[in-house]
């Protein structure tokens, strides 16, 4: 694969941004070799600056539920940049693509509008402490919820692909109210609720993970912690950032039935646009400001671009729910055959599916966790990638990001990537 182009590209970039990247798992650091440079995407596929084609895994790490560049998408957006790019006032399309969340996610009544993922879980955690009067938060080692201090303790994603699950820079008081615990293990959570009862005001998980590759929840897990959490007057939140409109319509909380206090929700809000959003109950969420004494606020909060993307995106997901049941047909096509190649060569290896969401983990340990999920080889995900790469097939570059389909890719993409997968992994 001739690469010269990207690989220039990063030899300029790596001076005028750190890393070379405006986020750190772009820069390829865990699989080797140079990030690739986009310059262009559509349906399955994104085409590099070498115009190199690949069948695309990674999509936009989520949003791309019905695959790059899907006209609706853009016929929306191209509508809406021509009556102008932000107001900073509100605009009808805010109220229904909020109508649109309300009606599909079964623990949201009303809902505020911001940027990312990171300021939905930054903002969700405020509106906890004020509405419960209480400092701390629990969180489970390896989930990531974006890049707020109070988050980067043993967090997943990025930094634990770096192993620097600790960020420097964050205050000793702020890390001191974040307590960790184990995903899928309720009693690590039952321990901590003994110990700081008064003290907890939520617990925040992924309610299936995507920060450490994909880990579901194990039968009861996210009941048992619902329980937990109301016995003990905590919030629960659950960070649909990945799951939310992608395991189901209504996200993982209608896929297991249990219904969080607090949701926060990205990506995909925006069909691929920057968006995030947190909502829950209607009595937690008028403490929100101007309803309410708990301030959060932006300019870019309901951006008309955004607006006009997402609700696009989310007359999708409500016209489409066929489309749900097309993806988990074809991640169970891709299961199954990955399943086969790696018995039939005697390779260790666990495969977590959730629909349209997986990960293969070179390790004969089930991943149910953070330290199940470090047993990985990760040495040998970096050679898989990079045959992977050369086979045409772009996955996230790390061991520690799930992988996605999208409605894009046909029986033609995963029979391709499963005989690309036949030939890289030996
Ligand atoms: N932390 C993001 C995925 N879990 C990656 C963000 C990016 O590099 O775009």
């Amino acid at each position: 694969m001739n690469s010269r182009r990207s690989k220039a590209l990063f030899e300029k970039a790596r001076k005028l941004l750190p890393g070379g990247v405006n986020s750190p798992v772009r820069a390829f650091k865990s699989v080797g070799g140079s990030p690739l440079f986009i310059r262009k995407a559509r349906g399955a596929y994104v085409w590099d600056a070498d115009a190199n084609r690949f069948i695309d895994y990674v999509g936009s790490w989520g949003p791309m539920l019905f695959g790059h560049a899907h006209p609706r998408i853009l016929r929306a957006v191209k509508a809406a940049a021509g009556r102008g790019t932000s107001f900073g006032a509100p605009t009808e399309t805010e109220i229904r693509i909020a109508e649109l969340i309300v009606k599909l996610v079964p623990s949201i009544e009303v809902v505020r509008m911001v940027n990312s993922g990171t300021e939905a879980t930054m903002s969700a955690i405020r509106l906890a402490r004020a509405f419960t009067g209480r400092p701390k938060i629990v969180k489970f080692e390896g989930c990531y919820h974006g890049h707020a201090d109070a988050f980067l303790m043993r967090a997943g994603s990025g930094a634990l692909t770096f192993g620097t699950p600790d960020s420097p820079g964050v205050p000793r008081g702020v890390a001191e109210d974040t307590l960790m615990a184990t995903y899928n293990d309720i009693d690590s959570v039952h321990r901590l609720i003994e110990q700081w009862k008064d003290a907890i005001a939520a617990v925040i998980v992924e309610p299936v993970v995507g920060n450490m590759g994909c880990i579901p929840p194990k039968p009861g897990f996210l009941a048992s912690l619902r329980r937990l959490c109301k016995d003990a007057g905590i919030l629960l939140i659950f960070d649909e950032v990945m799951t939310g409109f992608r395991v189901t319509p209504g996200g993982a909380q209608e896929l297991y039935g249990v219904t969080p206090d607090l949701t926060t929700l990205g990506k995909i809000i925006g069909g691929g646009l920057p968006v995030g959003a947190y909502g829950g109950r209607r009595d937690l969420m008028k403490l929100v400001a101007p309803e309410g004494p708990v301030y959060q606020a932006g300019t870019l909060s309901g951006n008309p671009l955004a607006m006009a993307a997402g609700l696009e995106m989310l007359k999708m997901v409500v016209a489409g729910r066929a489309a749900y049941q097309r993806m988990e047909k074809m991640g169970k096509l891709l299961e199954d055959e990955i399943r086969h190649h790696l018995l039939s060569i005697g390779k260790p290896y666990t495969l977590n599916r959730v629909g349209s969401m997986f990960t293969v983990f070179f390790t004969e340990v089930e991943v149910i966790d953070y330290a199940s999920a470090k047993t990985s080889d990760t040495k040998a995900f970096a050679s898989y990638h990079r045959a992977m790469l050369e086979e045409g097939i772009y996955l996230p570059p790390s061991q520690f990001e799930a992988a996605f389909l999208s409605t894009a890719h046909t029986e033609r993409e995963i029979e391709k990537t499963i005989r690309a997968f036949r030939r890289s992994v030996i």
